[in-house]
């Protein structure tokens, strides 16, 4: 995949942001995936452009929600963009972006259910006891991390550790704004069949002093999706998208050490139809 023409701002496992001048970015998502922390050397066509739409469909849905909270997104435009890009660029505006990854958990997932059987807890948030990997929280919680860096696993911190790094008046903004904008994804993507199990959400503050919801948004590499119809608590949950790829990782014997193997045929096909079922579940829109 050709990369545009512009100067390289940052570049994640699966994307890349480029400086596209006048106080904008240029957010690129590839055909790349990750599976056990690796990015695997077989692409999955059209993952980027499908993922792209989907953080596009994301923001519009939101967007009345961020402005009942006086905050806005940073999209610009997903067709002002290079052809190499087509269909997989958004053109955002540039923020001063905050050092804080706002998580929101509906389940217990990932490393919340170590923690959580280890302490009850998830940082600072106090769960109920009889919880298992699976469970759906009581109520939605904010489990917010510091950023690694690239390649590094984010660090969880506690509630007041964000207001020491942002302010109280911003961090209660970020702990009420993420938890609202997961319960209304949350809702949508039931309706659709998808269990949105948990989000990763970034943002960072425009020239004015706005909140600006940035980054992806609600996304199969932002988050964690379940197709519901298989929910059942009490271990590790299907991944409604990357499933395929970590059972035949697993039977084709990788030792998760060494570079990863190519993936077959069959299960590129199956997972570039996951993404492009996810979408139009999601959308109610033909993934074209
Ligand atoms: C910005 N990133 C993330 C990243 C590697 C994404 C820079 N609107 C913005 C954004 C956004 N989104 C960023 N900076 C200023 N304004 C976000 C961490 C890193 C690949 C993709 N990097």
């Amino acid at each position: 995949m050709t990369a545009p023409d512009l100067p390289l701002v940052a570049r994640g496992k699966v994307r890349e942001v480029y400086d596209a001048g006048d106080d904008r970015l240029l957010m690129v998502a590839s055909d790349r995936i990750s599976a056990y922390d690796a990015v695997l050397p077989t692409p999955i066509p059209d993952k980027g452009r499908v993922l792209t739409a989907l953080s596009a469909w994301w923001f519009e849905q939101l967007t009345p929600e961020l402005e009942r909270f006086g905050a806005s997104h940073h999209l610009l435009s997903t067709t002002d963009v290079p052809p190499s890009v087509a269909g997989r660029g958004m053109l955002v505006r540039r923020l001063e972006m905050l050092p804080v990854e706002c998580v929101a958990r509906g389940y217990l997932a990932g490393s919340g259910t170590a923690e959580y059987r280890r302490t009850g807890r998830i940082v600072d948030v106090p769960l109920p006891a009889g919880l298992v990997e699976g469970s759906r929280l009581p109520t939605p919680v904010f489990t917010p991390s510091t950023k690694a860096d690239v390649g590094e696993h984010d660090e969880p911190i506690g509630f007041e550790r964000v207001v020491e790094m942002v302010g109280a008046a911003r961090a209660d903004a970020l702990r009420a704004l993420t938890l609202e904008l997961y319960r209304e994804a949350a809702e949508l993507a039931e309706a659709a069949g998808i269990v949105l199990a948990d989000t990763k959400f970034e943002f960072g503050v425009d020239a004015s002093g706005g909140l600006v919801l940035a980054d992806e948004v609600l996304t199969p590499d932002s988050s964690r999706f379940w197709p519901a119809d298989t929910w059942s608590p009490g271990g590790p949950q299907p991944s409604y998208d990357k499933q395929f790829v970590r059972d035949w990782l697993t039977s084709s014997g990788w030792d998760r050490v060494s570079p990863p193997p190519e993936l077959p045929d069959d299960v590129v096909a199956a997972t570039r139809e996951r993404y492009v079922t996810a979408y139009e579940t999601l959308t109610g829109r033909a993934f074209t």
